[in-house]
C-alpha cells in the first residue's frame, strides 16, 4: 500500500514544480477500445508508431511486471503566446520528456526508495490522456485534451508505476454533456470553432490528418497545400484549440527556472546548415521534426506570408538533396508562382 498521502505526495511534486493529478490503477479498457477504433479508421495519418507495442499499450501493468497503480502527474507550461508566426507553446522550452522525467525520479526516489518503479513521460506506448482523466481531478474536453478544471489544459503528463497498491475510492466520473464544478465541456464547442481544419470531430475525437501539429510536427513528407495558409500562424505545432478553451483563462505558468527559448526567425531557420540547427534548436522538442521538417515548414510559412526572402531561402534548397525540401520548392513555385518569379529575378546571378 502507498504509505504517502495525498497531501503528503502533493507537497512532494510542488517542490519540484509539478501537479499531483492522483493515482489509479494501470487499466483503461475503455480508452483503449476507442485507441484501436481511432487507429482501425485510419486517423493516426502516418504515425506508424502508435501500430506499435498494442500489447503493451493495451495493458500497461506490463511495462513494470507486477504493477498495482500509476500516479499521475502534470508539469504545467503556459505563458502569453507571442506574436504570429509562432512555435506552439510546449516546443518552446527545453525539452519536457527529459525536464518531467528528471522531476518525477526524485520524486519516485522519495515516495519508494529502493523498490521497483518506471517513470513514464511519452516515453513508453501508454495512453497518458486516459489515465489522467482516470485519476480523481480532469477530464478530457472536446479538444481531447486533458483537463483540469483548476489548471487548464496547458500540462504535459507524466507518470510513475509502482509495485505498491492505491486505496483510494474510485473517482466520480464527470458527465460529458454537462458542465459542472468537477469539469466538463457541456454545450461549449469553442475549440472546435476555433481549429482552423476542422480536426476535431463532434464524438471527442480528433482527425490527425486534418491537424496542424501532426502536419508540422509528426509528418515527414510534404504537406498538403490545403494546410499551408495556417502554418503563418503556426509553423510548429498549434495552441489554438487550446487558447480558445474557457478551462485557460486562469491555466497554469511553468515553473520557475524552465525558461521560454528563443529561436531564429523563418528566413534563418529555413536556410539553417546543420551546426546552426543543433545550436538553436538542440534539447528542445522541435528536434522531432528534425532540421528537413523545420526547414519545410519555415519555407512554407516565408511563402504564405510573401515575404521578400523566399526567393533567397529557395536558391539554398537548389542543391539539397532532400526530396522533401525539392517537393516543398516544387509546391512553392504552383503555389505562389508571381512571387516565385519575382523572388528569383532579385537573387543575384550564380
Ligand atoms: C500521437 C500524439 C499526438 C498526435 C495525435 C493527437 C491526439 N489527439 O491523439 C498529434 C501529433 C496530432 C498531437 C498533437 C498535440 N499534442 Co500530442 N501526443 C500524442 C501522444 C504521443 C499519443 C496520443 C495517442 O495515443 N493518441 C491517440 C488517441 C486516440 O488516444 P488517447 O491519447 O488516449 O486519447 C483518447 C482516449 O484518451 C479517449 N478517452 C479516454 N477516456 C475517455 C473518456 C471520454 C469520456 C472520452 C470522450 C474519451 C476518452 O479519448 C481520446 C481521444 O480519442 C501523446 C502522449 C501519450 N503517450 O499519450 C501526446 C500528448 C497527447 N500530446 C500532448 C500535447 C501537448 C499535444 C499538443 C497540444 C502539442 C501542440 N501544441 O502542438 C497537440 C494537441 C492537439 C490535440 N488537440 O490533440 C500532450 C497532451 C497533454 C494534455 N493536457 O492532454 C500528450 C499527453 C503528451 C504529454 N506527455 O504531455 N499529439
Ligand atoms: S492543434 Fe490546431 S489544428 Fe490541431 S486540433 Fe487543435 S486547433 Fe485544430
Ligand atoms: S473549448 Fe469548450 S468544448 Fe473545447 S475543451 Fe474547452 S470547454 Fe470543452
Amino acid at each position: 500500500m502507498i504509505s504517502a498521502t495525498n497531501t503528503e505526495i502533493e507537497a512532494l511534486a510542488q517542490t519540484q514544480g509539478v501537479i499531483f493529478l492522483g493515482a489509479t490503477t494501470p487499466e483503461y479498457p475503455q480508452a483503449y477500445e476507442r485507441f484501436e477504433g481511432w487507429i482501425g479508421e485510419g486517423r493516426h495519418g502516418s504515425m506508424g508508431f502508435l501500430e506499435n507495442h498494442a500489447s503493451l499499450r493495451q495493458d500497461p501493468e506490463k511495462l513494470l511486471p507486477g504493477a498495482q497503480a500509476v500516479l499521475s502527474f502534470a508539469l504545467p507550461y503556459y505563458q502569453p503566446p507571442e506574436p504570429k508566426p509562432r512555435v506552439a507553446l510546449y516546443a518552446q522550452y527545453s525539452d519536457y520528456h527529459r525536464v518531467l522525467r528528471r522531476k518525477l525520479e526524485s520524486i519516485a526516489e522519495a515516495l519508494f526508495a529502493a523498490e521497483s518503479w518506471r517513470v513514464l513521460v511519452d516515453s513508453a506506448p501508454v495512453l497518458e490522456r486516459a489515465l489522467a482523466a482516470k485519476t480523481s481531478e480532469g477530464f478530457i474536453g472536446k479538444n481531447t485534451l486533458y483537463i483540469h478544471p483548476k489548471h487548464g489544459s496547458f500540462l504535459l503528463l507524466g507518470e510513475i508505476l509502482t509495485l505498491q497498491k492505491w486505496s483510494a475510492d474510485v473517482p466520480p466520473e464527470i458527465p460529458l454533456d454537462r458542465k459542472t464544478r468537477a469539469g466538463g465541456c457541456g454545450p461549449c464547442r469553442l475549440c472546435q470553432t476555433a481549429c482552423p481544419t476542422g480536426a476535431l470531430q463532434k464524438d471527442y475525437s480528433l482527425d490527425a490528418r486534418r491537424c496542424l501539429s501532426y502536419w508540422t510536427i509528426e509528418h515527414r513528407g510534404a504537406i498538403p497545400e490545403e494546410f499551408w495558409p495556417w502554418l503563418a500562424e503556426y509553423y510548429f505545432g498549434c495552441d489554438l484549440c487550446q487558447l480558445a478553451c474557457p478551462y485557460n483563462k486562469h491555466a497554469a505558468s511553468a515553473p520557475v527556472g524552465w525558461e521560454r527559448r528563443a529561436f531564429p526567425d523563418l528566413f534563418e531557420t529555413a536556410t539553417m546548415d546543420q551546426a546552426r540547427y543543433e545550436s538553436a534548436f538542440g534539447g528542445t522538442p522541435m528536434t522531432r521534426a528534425k532540421r528537413e521538417g523545420l526547414r519545410r515548414n519555415a519555407l512554407i510559412a516565408l511563402a504564405v506570408l510573401e515575404d521578400k526572402r523566399l526567393g533567397q531561402a529557395l536558391a539554398h534548397i537548389d542543391s539539397d538533396p532532400s526530396p522533401v525540401l525539392q517537393e516543398t520548392r516544387e509546391q512553392i513555385r504552383r503555389f505562389k508562382p508571381a512571387l516565385c518569379a519575382a523572388s528569383t529575378q532579385r537573387q543575384p546571378t550564380r
